[in-house]
C-alpha cells in the first residue's frame, strides 16, 4: 500500500530528529558560583544537584536531554587549578575530531556578587578560548552591575560575550521575589556562536526563545518556495520539506488535523493531499498560503494548549531582576518595571542586599549616596580597579540624582 501524506511527513520528521547533531556545552567556573543552578533552570529540573548526570571525569558530569549535552564541572576549587585546567584541556582535545562529541561552546561562570575576578578565572577563559572553543562569560547571581562587566571585558578579550544572569527565582522571608533574568539572552548568544550544523539542533531543542524559532521557520518557507519557483523541486516535495522542517523545528508532533483545519480556513478542502496530481496543480502562491497558515496554526495550537515541551523553558522577567512583593506579583506581572522600585522601601532593599553581599558593602553603598547628597568628602581607593569601580558608582548616583 502506498504511504499516505501523513505517513510520509511522520517518517521525515523522525529522520529530521535523527539527523540533528548533538550540541555540547561545557560549563566551568569556581565552586559555588551557580553552575548547577543555571543548568537546572534551563532544563527545569534537579539534574545537576541530584547527580542524575553521567560522571565523565573526576570533575565533569554529563547532563543530557534530547540532543543537548551539558558538561557540568563540579566543585572546582581554582586554588588548585592546574589539575583542573589539564583535565578540561584533555577532555576538549579528546573530543575535538568527533562532530557529535566535540565541545561547541563553553560557558565560564564568574559570580557577580563577589565583585572580584581571580587570576585563575581569567586564565580559565583564555585556556578554553585557545582550544578554539567560543567562550561566553556568565556573570552569575547577577543583581546589579558595579562595573564588573566592563572590567572583565577588558581582562578577557578572548571571550565572545559577557552576559549577566540570575538563574533562580528567590522569595525572601518578607515575601519579596527576585525572578530569573538573562536566560533568553544566554540562549540567543549561544545560538549565534554555534556552527550552522549545530544551530538547527539548538533552536529545535530550546524553548526559552520562541522568536528565534519563528524567524527560522519563516526563512525555511521562503527558501523552499524560492527553489520551487525555480523549478528545482516539485510542489509535493516543497510542501513536504516545509511541513517537516517547521514541525521539527518548533518541537511539535505532526497533527494531520491541523493541516486539514488550514485547508478548511483557506477554503481549499477540495485539495487531496494524498493525490500527487492534485498537489501539482497548486500555484506557488497557494503553497505559500498553506505553509504560512500552517505555521500560524501551530503557534495558536501551542498557545491554546500550552504545549511547550519541557526543555529550556524558563519563566523569566523581561529586564533586570525585579524586586516586588509576592502579594503584588500577579498584578504587577504586566505592569511596567519602572513602577516596581518605587514600591520598595529602603529598609527592605538593605535587608535584601545583605543576602547577597557583606553588610559592610551594603552600608558603603548607602553611605555613598548620603555623602553625595550632603556634598561631603568622598575618599577614593588607590588601587586602580577599585578606584574605577568606585568612580563608576559615584557617576551612577550622580546621574540618578540629576534625573
Ligand atoms: N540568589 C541566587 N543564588 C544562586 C543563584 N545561582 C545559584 N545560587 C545559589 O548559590 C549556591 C551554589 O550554587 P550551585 O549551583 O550549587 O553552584 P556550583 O557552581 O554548581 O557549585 P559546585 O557544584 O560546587 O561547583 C546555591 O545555594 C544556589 O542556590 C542565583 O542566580 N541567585
Ligand atoms: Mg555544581
Amino acid at each position: 500500500m502506498n504511504e499516505t501524506f501523513e505517513d510520509i511527513i511522520n517518517n521525515k520528521i523522525k529522520q529530521y530528529h535523527d539527523e540533528l547533531k548533538s550540541v555540547n556545552i561545557l560549563i566551568a567556573g569556581k565552586t559555588g558560583v551557580g553552575k548547577s543552578t543555571l543548568i537546572n533552570s534551563l532544563f527545569e529540573g534537579d539534574y545537576a544537584e541530584t547527580g542524575v548526570g553521567k560522571p565523565v571525569t573526576e570533575h565533569l558530569v554529563e547532563i543530557t536531554k534530547n540532543n543537548i549535552s551539558i558538561y557540568d564541572s563540579r566543585g572546582i576549587v581554582l586554588q588548585n587549578y592546574e589539575n583542573v585546567f589539564e583535565e578540561i584541556k584533555s577532555f576538549v582535545e579528546e573530543r575535538k575530531n568527533n562532530n557529535s562529541e566535540s565541545i561547541d561552546i563553553a560557558w565560564v561562570c564568574i559570580v557577580e556578587g563577589s565583585s572580584r575576578v581571580e587570576e585563575a578565572e581569567i586564565q580559565l577563559v583564555d585556556i578554553i578560548a585557545e582550544l578554539g572553543i567560543p567562550v561566553i562569560i556568565i556573570l552569575t547571581k547577577a543583581l546589579f552591575d558595579q562595573g564588573l562587566k566592563d572590567e572583565i571585558k577588558e581582562l578577557c578579550p578572548k571571550a565572545k560575550d559577557i552576559i549577566r544572569v540570575h538563574a533562580k527565582r528567590i522569595e525572601l522571608d518578607d515575601g519579596y521575589v527576585v525572578e530569573p533574568t538573562g536566560l533568553n539572552t544566554l540562549t540567543e548568544i549561544t545560538y549565534n556562536n554555534l556552527s550552522d550544523i549545530k544551530k538547527n539542533t539548538f533552536i529545535s531543542e530550546q524553548y526559552v526563545n520562541e522568536d528565534i524559532k519563528n524567524e527560522k521557520a519563516k526563512s525555511i518557507i521562503e527558501e523552499n518556495l524560492k527553489i520551487c519557483e525555480e523549478g528545482k523541486i516539485n510542489n509535493e516535495e516543497t510542501l513536504i520539506n516545509i511541513i517537516t522542517n517547521i514541525t521539527g523545528l518548533l518541537g511539535f508532533n505532526f497533527k494531520f488535523d491541523l493541516i486539514f483545519e488550514v485547508l478548511k480556513n483557506i477554503q481549499k478542502t477540495d485539495i487531496n493531499l494524498n493525490d500527487t496530481s492534485c498537489i501539482e496543480q497548486l500555484t506557488v502562491k497557494e503553497i505559500e498560503l498553506i505553509c504560512n497558515e500552517y505555521l500560524k496554526s501551530i503557534e495558536n495550537y501551542k498557545r491554546k494548549n500550552k504545549a511547550n515541551p519541557n526543555l529550556f523553558k524558563v519563566k523569566e522577567s523581561k529586564s533586570t531582576p525585579l524586586l516586588y512583593s509576592s502579594e503584588e506579583s500577579s498584578e504587577s506581572e504586566h505592569s511596567s518595571n519602572e513602577d516596581i522600585p518605587k514600591k520598595t522601601k529602603k529598609s527592605h532593599i538593605m535587608k535584601w542586599l545583605t543576602l547577597f553581599m557583606p553588610s559592610s558593602k551594603v552600608h558603603n553603598l548607602f553611605s555613598l549616596r548620603t555623602k553625595i547628597n550632603n556634598n561631603s568628602e568622598i575618599i577614593l581607593p588607590k588601587e586602580p580597579a577599585q578606584r574605577k569601580r568606585k568612580e563608576s558608582k559615584i557617576l551612577k548616583v550622580f546621574q540618578k540624582k540629576q534625573q
